[in-house]
């Protein structure tokens, strides 16, 4: 059965619009609406008008679904109020926006000549390239020259990255850094009324709140677009307001009324955010017209007379009804308006449905992972401090003349890394929980907050996707976000935060918004038998899945100073999204083979010191002939070198140890050329034997391509991992690497021996 309230909607406007009476005293144009209304005749009448567009893009679209050639049918319909809402902020007032903002984005493009949001909103609708903001990709609302980041279905996964940018507004003029908004901008992001129970949702208004009570300015317009249903669940009766309408540190506003009611409420609170500087959350109500979206077969769930009660609330209707009462308008007048509408959105539909859609791979994956490696090594190297600067920031000395003094752990040499970013970029903002005052759980930001000031390095509250939210909305006025999140197991409490929101955000705007940010995750296992599974979490597949994210894991402290001036430069010029992965068991190790050998510290590289993708390091055997090439990345690292002094001395084997150093994507090319050479290959994987994929995605490679003949692997098993000694039962041992290694190395042996 097809479902197709869609004429009956129509035709209660129309009969309405046909038995209309005009009023008796028809309102000049800038007349207000009612005595000491801001609305006047005319403005009401262009609200009305931007919410019929809105509602005939709606039509437009499932017309167009009936001959295959558009592809989104989730409405707006019933929700055109938020048009007032469009109308009275500005285009430089952010707007992280619900997928039913059609009457929002109308009203907002009438405030800014040349705009064409009826082509582009049906451009969107039917995949075309042409498409301004996504070129087919999605349909999202979005608009660079609108202020309007496009939105990913994912909902109420836009709050945290509205709230950190409300957060950030203030923050940018504190550190120092121009922003191209002005300082009295208002942050408005909007969502549906189930979505206000999201995990999501609930952590961003949270941390709006908190922010408020720590005294810090967050200018948040929060926007529950009420229509009582989640697709075919109700929100119980008084629910919005009974949970938001008396929290403490937000004010509650509800607008439900009539156009001017609204327009009141929907003033007053614009103006309080404007004003304060603290949130408020607007209570708009709305209904909710045909259905969730076009496949959505409504009489499943709802009765007749429970869908014939909503469309009656039809705010079209309603509106039409008050500018006419209000004399702001003639039935006629609205008459023609709507005939015209109709037409020219139908016309425009058509005209849209002809355009081109997106063809190649390469066209799909354009936006997605930008990378200018040769602009990134110049981001990298300048600017530079002044060795003055330096030495003044370092406490007199700077760190890679300090003589013998100089060799650094890894912790070491990240803080020292991150102390000569903070210098040379006046954006960048280190954050997180603990990485302020106490300088980080393993001290690797120690000193950093005392150095640069509470504003660049700061404790966030106990929330990981707040501090992913505050990152995101801090790089989308032009920060650079280092955030830090504590343990990779707790990564996975937001991941979504990454995953689908951080990560496709260039892909969605076609390049037109970015949210760079080095996102410093302490993690993977071989804690001494220490913390149990959550703070040995040896797992990188969540995070290698992500398109276009990098993943870089540093094992050494000069290496990981180079790769964190690497990843921040690749954030800066690309836009990109790194997670810097830093073994905790590495953290402040010192030795490699023995108690007190030291071999574990490394001298601190002076910027403009840098690596980048596909720079991988190579140790052991590296210039005569070896006999087998391990290939590893952090912890695996020291293993494989432990393991390689063991197969020279007990096994008389020559091994070449390379260190991947970046996770996501793989240096391919480094590794087959050096696997190619030696033609033995054993992959040392710390991680979960299903859980990485790096052995999978190398050892693939390399056999596909017969690149190397004798492949083998290690990994870790596939369990969680236990406390105490019991983790040697799971974690790689360096054992397993030298037995894995005489093991591929026999396999030639032996088909030498037979030859
Ligand atoms: C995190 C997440 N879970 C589930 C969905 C599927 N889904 C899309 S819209 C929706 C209902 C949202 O209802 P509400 O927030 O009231 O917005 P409305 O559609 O009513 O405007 C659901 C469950 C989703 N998009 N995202
Ligand atoms: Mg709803």
């Amino acid at each position: 059965m097809t479902w197709d309230r869609v004429a009956i909607v129509e035709n209660r406007l129309d009969t309405y619009l046909a038995g209309a009476e005009p009023a008796t005293s028809p309102l000049a144009p800038n007349a207000a609406l009612h005595p000491g209304s801001t609305l006047t005749a005319a403005a009401a009448v262009g609200l009305f008008e931007d919410q019929l567009g809105s509602r005939q893009i709606d039509v437009a679209g499932r017309e167009l679904k009936k001959t295959g050639r558009s592809f989104y049918t989730i409405s707006s319909a019933g929700h055109e109020d938020n048009a007032i809402i469009g109308a009275q902020l500005r285009t430089d007032d952010p707007a992280f926006l619900h997928y039913r903002s059609g009457g929002f984005v109308m009203a907002r493009s009438r405030q800014r000549a040349g705009s064409t949001p009826t082509l582009d909103t049906l451009l969107g609708i039917v995949a075309s390239s042409e498409d301004p903001i996504a070129q087919g990709r999605h349909k999202v609302w979005g608009s660079r020259p609108l202020w309007i980041p496009p939105q990913t279905s994912t909902i109420a996964s836009h709050l945290p990255k509205a709230m950190g940018l409300a957060f950030s507004l203030s923050r940018a003029k504190r550190i120092g850094v121009g922003i191209d908004l002005p300082e009295d901008a208002v942050v408005v992001c909007s969502f549906g009324d189930a979505s206000a129970n999201h995990a999501t949702a609930l952590a961003a208004i949270n941390t709006a709140r908190y922010a408020v009570r720590l005294g810090l300015p967050m200018p948040l317009l929060l926007v529950c677009e009420d229509n009582g249903t989640g697709i075919s669940v109700p929100t119980p009766e008084g629910w919005i307001e009974s949970t938001f309408g008396a929290m403490p540190h937000l004010r509650y506003i509800a607008a439900n009324g009539e156009l001017d009611e609204t327009w009141a409420a929907v003033e007053t609170a614009i103006a309080h955010v404007r004003g304060t500087r603290q949130p408020v959350f607007l209570h708009l109500r709305t209904v909710r017209l045909w259905g969730h979206a076009g496949s959505d077969a409504e009489p499943t769930y709802r009765s007749i007379p429970q869908i014939e009660e909503v469309e009656a609330r039809d705010p079209l209707v309603r509106n039409a009804r008050r500018l006419v009462e209000l004399g702001a308008a003639t039935p006629d007048e609205l008459r023609d308006l709507v005939r015209e509408t109709r037409d020219r959105v139908m016309a425009v539909a058509e005209e849209a449905a002809r355009r081109p859609q997106l063809q190649t791979t390469d066209e799909v994956v354009a936006p997605m992972a930008p990378y200018h490696a040769e602009r990134v090594r110049e981001r990298a190297t300048a600017p530079v401090a002044t060795s003055d600067e330096r030495s003044a920031s370092f406490g007199g000395t700077v760190p890679e003349t300090a003589g013998t003094s100089s060799a650094r752990t890894l912790a070491g040499a990240i803080n020292a890394a991150l102390a000569d970013e903070l210098l040379r970029r006046p954006e960048l903002l280190v954050f997180g929980e603990d990485v302020g005052r106490k300088g980080g759980v393993y001290n690797v930001t120690n000193g950093l907050q005392r150095r640069f000031g509470v504003a660049r390095v700061f404790d966030t509250l106990l929330d990981e996707t707040s501090i992913l939210g505050i990152a995101q909305g801090a790089a989308h006025i032009g920060l650079l976000p280092v955030p830090e999140i504590q343990y990779l197991a707790y990564v996975h409490n937001a991941i979504d935060q990454l995953r689908g929101e951080a990560a496709t955000l260039q892909y969605f705007s076609s390049g037109q918004f970015r949210n760079p940010m080095v996102v410093r995750v302490p993690g993977l296992a071989y804690q001494k038998g220490f913390g149990g599974h959550f703070h040995n979490d040896n797992s990188v597949g969540a995070l290698r899945d992500i398109p276009g994210l990098v993943l870089a894991a540093p094992a050494r402290g000069d290496d990981a100073a180079r790769m964190i001036r690497g990843a921040i430069a690749m954030a800066a010029e690309d836009g990109r999204v790194v997670v810097f992965l830093e073994p905790i068991a590495l953290y402040h190790e010192k030795d490699l083979h023995a108690d007190g050998d030291e071999g574990w510290l490394t001298t601190y590289p002076a910027p403009p010191e840098v690596l980048l993708p596909g720079e991988v390091g190579l140790h052991g055997e590296t210039d005569g002939e070896a006999d087998v090439l391990l290939i590893s990345y952090a912890n695996g690292l020291r293993l494989s070198l432990q393991a390689a002094r063991r197969l020279a001395e007990e096994h008389d084997l020559r091994a070449r140890v390379l260190d991947l150093r970046w996770l996501n994507p793989l240096p391919t090319e480094a590794i087959r050329a050096q696997a190619g050479g030696i033609g033995t290959v054993v992959v040392v994987d710390e991680c979960r034997a299903t859980g990485g994929g790096v052995a999978d995605a190398i050892i693939a490679d390399l056999a596909e391509n017969k690149i190397a003949k004798r492949l083998g692997s290690v990994r870790a098993v596939d369990s969680f991992v236990p406390l105490g000694p019991a983790t040697a039962a799971v974690l790689v041992g360096v054992d397993q690497v030298v037995a894995a290694a005489v093991a591929a190395v026999g396999k030639r042996r032996h088909a030498a021996s037979r030859s």
